[in-house]
């Protein structure tokens, strides 16, 4: 069969100039989803290409994404990334990555032993925010998730992240092997503390001790990522297929920015990304806050907004002088000044930037795909600086007008009546509140009493029921473009 590894591609495709077999298994990565693709595995292929870097990946679906991984294997663990400008287009195929698996088919076991391997150094991870199993609110493990629950009952049979973690740094104790670092690398703020905090809950209920070992051997870093890769389509598959000429299932494309900032806190050995590009740091936080709340929380306010105006992709709103007028001020009045950056941080241009970034019209970044998964991102991305202005008594409209897009959206039904597939761990409990209330404002404070999403503070604060329900009121009355025209003309 033709296929990627077999084939001539174009001569303006970059592909590794290396030789592969100098490649070990370091890392192993858990979520080999788009975003691994576009990112971390393209850094550790650009350091092979630069350097005599021996470090290789095996990246790991626990969930959904078997046939991505079957399809790896065909072609040799080689995949193209195509980075889309808003005027030229880059193709660069992977070598990077040189194993895969998946629990479906080679079983539980197989990537227990893989994660314990003595050469693994490094496991990190692209498992989504709902992967850590934690309670959004808090970012403290959920005792309550059924992954949890499951794997505390079974633990030689894991099903979540952690469970996996916990279940081979047992092994590798127990075979007296050196830890590995944990490395997160999803959108949360402090995604190395949370991580840490959920390991080391889940393992103190199996077993103390080697809780306490956990604790004193291994690192978990934090992380801050960016770069805007989108869910593959058969639409952007069938492009990438006309470029290279053949078929490849597993390619992935996305803009050409990308940012990586690391906490430089490896346990055993590190990549030297920052000859590919990334930043070690010792402090990450304030570059995790800058994006979360600058690009991820501007985003959640044009994916629930945009897809309530009817814009089917967030370059798309950017069309709309008032969406863009307000994303830009969401980010410069609201979010930017709850940030306590390093000096010479330029938050104007970091913004003016994003804006550039959303408006590449080759970027296909539905508004729907940003949307899925509120209850998990919005603590994240507005929780922090709604405190913030709180605290100073400054003006949130932009982010109530945020969360009173998300709570219209988690209805389940769009200005035309017409039905949204709301995607979300707690779709159907946000669904029943909705239902109860119908489109009154009461719902506002039903919805912000979900303490799981908002603590206290927030939720049963009255000037945030109170900005959100005014917001909440302008959508079920005027409707969300002339809600956001309305905002932008502030
Ligand atoms: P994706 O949908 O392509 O992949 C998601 C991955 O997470 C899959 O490998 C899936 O198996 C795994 N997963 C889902 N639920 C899980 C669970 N409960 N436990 C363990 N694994 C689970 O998504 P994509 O684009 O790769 O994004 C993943 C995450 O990466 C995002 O949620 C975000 O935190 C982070 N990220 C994504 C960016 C993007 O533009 N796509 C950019 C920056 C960060
Ligand atoms: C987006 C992010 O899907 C989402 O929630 O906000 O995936 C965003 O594209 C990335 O964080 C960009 O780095």
């Amino acid at each position: 069969m033709k296929n990627i590894s077999n084939t001539q591609l174009p001569l303006s495709a970059k592909v590794p100039d290396y030789d592969r077999q100098k490649l070990k298994t370091k890392i192993v990565h858990l979520g080999f989803g788009a975003f691994h693709r576009a990112h971390q595995a393209l850094y550790t292929d650009e350091l092979a290409k630069k350097s005599d870097s021996d470090w290789g990946i095996c990246g790991i679906n626990l969930f959904s994404g078997g046939p991505l991984i079957q399809s790896l294997r065909e072609q040799d663990y080689l995949y193209t990334v195509v980075e889309k400008g808003a005027q030229a287009t880059e193709i660069k195929v992977v070598g990077s990555v040189i194993q895969a698996l998946h629990p479906g088919l080679d079983g539980m076991n197989t990537i227990i032993e893989k994660m314990a391997e003595p050469q693994v150094a490094i496991v990190s991870m692209t498992i989504t925010e709902k992967g850590y199993c934690i309670d959004p609110a808090t970012g403290t493990l959920d005792t309550g998730n059924p992954l949890v629950i499951a794997d505390l009952a079974t633990p030689e049979q894991p099903q979540s992240a952690l469970g996996y973690i916990v279940q081979a740094l047992k092994k590798r104790r127990e075979r007296g092997l050196a830890p590995f670092t944990v490395m997160p690398c999803d959108n949360i703020q402090e995604n190395g503390h949370v991580a840490k905090t959920a390991i080391l809950a889940f393992a103190r209920q199996l077993d103390e001790t080697l809780a306490q070992w956990i604790e004193a051997h291994v690192t978990f870093p934090c992380t801050m990522v960016d770069r805007i890769v989108p869910a593959a389509t058969p639409e952007t598959l069938n492009e990438i297929s006309q470029l290279l000429g053949v078929d490849d299932p597993c390619s992935i494309a996305c803009e050409p920015f990308s940012q990586w900032v690391i906490e430089d806190n490896f346990v055993a050995g590190r990549p030297d990304w920052d000859l590919a590009g990334a930043t070690f740091v010792t402090d990450v936080v304030p570059y995790e806050e800058m994006k979360l709340r600058m690009l991820n929380g501007s985003h959640s306010f044009l994916a629930y907004l945009g897809y309530l105006g009817g814009f089917e992709h967030i370059a798309d709103t950017m069309t709309d002088e008032g969406y863009r007028k307000a994303a830009l001020d969401m980010m410069l009045k609201a979010q930017a000044p709850s940030l306590n950056m390093p000096a010479g941080t330029n938050l104007e241009s970091y913004a003016a930037l994003l804006i550039e970034r959303y408006s590449n019209p080759a970027l296909k970044h539905k508004t729907w795909q940003i949307a899925m998964d509120g209850s998990q991102k919005i603590p994240q991305r507005l929780g922090g600086s709604l405190r913030y202005h709180l605290s100073q008594g400054t003006d949130f409209t932009w982010i109530a007008t945020g969360i009173a897009g998300w709570m219209r959206y988690v209805a389940g039904v769009d200005e035309q009546n017409n039905p949204i597939e709301v995607k979300d761990p707690m779709a159907d409990a946000l669904r029943a509140i909705c239902d109860q209330h119908g489109f009154n404002t009461s719902v506002v404070p039903a919805l912000l009493g979900v303490e799981a999403i908002f603590t206290p503070d927030i939720g049963q604060n009255s000037q945030v029921i109170e900005a959100v329900s005014a917001a909440y009121q302008s959508l079920i009355e005027k409707g969300a473009k002339e809600t956001v025209r309305a905002l932008s003309a502030k």
